[in-house]
């Protein structure tokens, strides 16, 4: 079974910090975790500690003077999010009582603020969680839409650390039988001992591969979602993300070749994070400016995850050749000011479904949003088995996978029983750094250079 033989090294002594949002709000809630905060929570109440884990209301401050009034908390270590004492003051969330109450605790003798990040450092060196599930109260934390939620919570809660632990623990089992063989080569062994080893190491191996052929879907709902506009001069690029976006993002004119750049917005599409870019049009460059403008248009369609096409209506059956050219299956082919002119339903453009919408009157734009979010759910919808998010747990699968995949030649060929156990040694290493159960003290300042809760 996994041990939690996690050592992370965090400063000594009792710290403090607001856990709550920007001021001022109507509570802010100041957490103090350490060895003397059972005393600091006496201090601020003038009274005995109350009941653990049940809301107290009480007078806060000094004998001098009352700063706030509010609801106090205790959890007596370990049953916290530390695994330490923890103390909470849930007060009114205004500039100067908070300031007032940070003040009078940094007066007591023990009390230090926190450092970024110290509350779930000392979280992970209790154990109470692993590092996958410490990054996704992270990105719980930074969740903007619905999708990007149930992902945090799932990961929060440990679901993807539990798959990586069970595969650790089956490479361990591997290596446990190997080692015998190391211990006792030259006895009778019985016999198929490596095998036995290897088919374990196989079923992990399969799992870890059908895991990492997810084509990043964990990490696009993390990040959100590219989707590029693209079109000719003119067909209503601009428009359309204007009205996708509900605010006058992008500048519209008749003039052929108003958008230069790349204009970009972030938008909550059906739960899904997107970032959505509107691009200079495709065509003949009349221009350094424009030629650079298209490449950068034809970039941007290149590393997008979603593709819309826009094309004229009032032109169709024509269309743009260098448009229709970037058309593919992850594209949707939209024909723009259909008010002007109602193109066919069963029109089509390089062998795809036209969408009919008016970037004007808004006609449309309702099955355009089904159809958005009808990719992105193939995307990067949520399904049963949870996805690794980071390119760190990426880094890591791969690094294990490789090591998995020397050891197997290492058994076909059948090399030496030490030179193929540290294959498996390494597989098993590269697994329990994603979980922060190994090394955890290298990972931690790039972790948590990433994110700050609790302070
Ligand atoms: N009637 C009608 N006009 C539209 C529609 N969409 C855009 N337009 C008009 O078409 C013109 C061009 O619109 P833009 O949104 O600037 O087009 P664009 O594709 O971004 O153009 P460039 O940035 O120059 O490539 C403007 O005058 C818009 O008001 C539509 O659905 N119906
Ligand atoms: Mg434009």
């Amino acid at each position: 079974m996994t041990t939690n033989s996690q050592t992370v090294p965090t400063g000594a002594g009792t710290i403090f910090a607001l856990a709550s949002g920007a001021l001022p709000a109507g509570l802010a809630v100041i957490r103090v975790s350490g060895p003397a905060a059972g005393k600091a929570l006496r201090r601020l109440t003038g009274g005995p500690l109350p009941r653990p884990r049940r809301a107290t209301l009480a007078a806060l401050g000094s004998l001098e003077c009352t700063l706030d009034r509010g609801l106090v908390i205790w959890f007596p270590g370990p049953g916290s999010f530390t695994g330490e004492d923890v103390a909470e003051f849930h007060i009114h969330g205004g500039r100067a009582v908070a300031a007032a109450m940070l003040a009078e605790l940094a007066g007591i003798d023990g009390l230090r603020p926190a450092a970024a990040g110290e509350f779930t450092r000392r979280a992970l060196a209790a154990g109470k969680m692993d590092l996958t599930a410490a990054e996704g109260l992270a990105d719980l934390v930074a969740a903007e839409t619905e999708a990007q939620r149930v992902q945090a919570l799932r990961q929060a809660g440990g679901e993807l650390g539990r798959i990586y632990d069970r595969w650790r623990d089956g490479l361990t089992g591997a290596l446990a039988q190997l080692e015998a063989a190391i211990d006792f080569s030259g006895e009778d062994l019985p016999p198929g001992l490596t095998e036995a080893a290897a088919a374990k190491v196989c079923s992990v191996a399969d799992e870890m591969d059908a895991h990492l052929a997810d084509a990043h879907r964990g990490e696009r709902l993390r990040d959100g979602l590219r989707v590029a506009i693209i079109g000719a001069p003119n067909v209503g690029k601009s428009s359309l993300l204007n009205l996708l976006a509900r605010r006058d993002a992008a500048i519209v004119s008749d003039a052929a070749g108003t958008t230069r750049d790349i204009i970009e917005v972030h938008l909550d599409l059906g739960g899904y994070p997107v970032l959505l870019a509107d691009t200079a049009g495709l065509g003949r460059a009349e221009g350094d400016v424009e030629a650079e403008g298209m490449r950068r248009a034809l970039e941007r369609a290149a590393g997008a995850d979603l593709k819309i096409a826009v094309f004229d209506a009032v032109s169709w059956p024509e269309t743009d050749a260098a448009t229709a050219r970037i058309v593919d299956e992850n594209t949707l082919v939209l024909l723009n000011k259909c008010d002007l002119a109602a193109p066919p339903r069963d029109a089509r453009i390089s062998g795809m479904r036209t969408i009919a919408v008016s970037a004007k009157t808004g006609e449309g734009v309702d099955n355009l949003l089904k159809a958005i979010t009808e990719k992105a759910t193939v995307i990067c919808g949520l399904v049963e088995s949870p996805a690794l998010t980071r390119a760190r747990h990426r880094a890591g699968l791969k690094e294990s996978r490789a090591a998995l995949g020397r050891f197997f030649i290492c058994v076909d060929e059948k090399k030496g029983t030490e030179i193929t156990a540290e294959e498996l040694r390494l597989a098993q290493r590269a697994l329990g750094r994603i979980t922060g159960r190994v090394d955890v003290e290298d990972l931690l300042d790039v972790i948590f250079g990433d994110f700050c809760i609790g302070k």
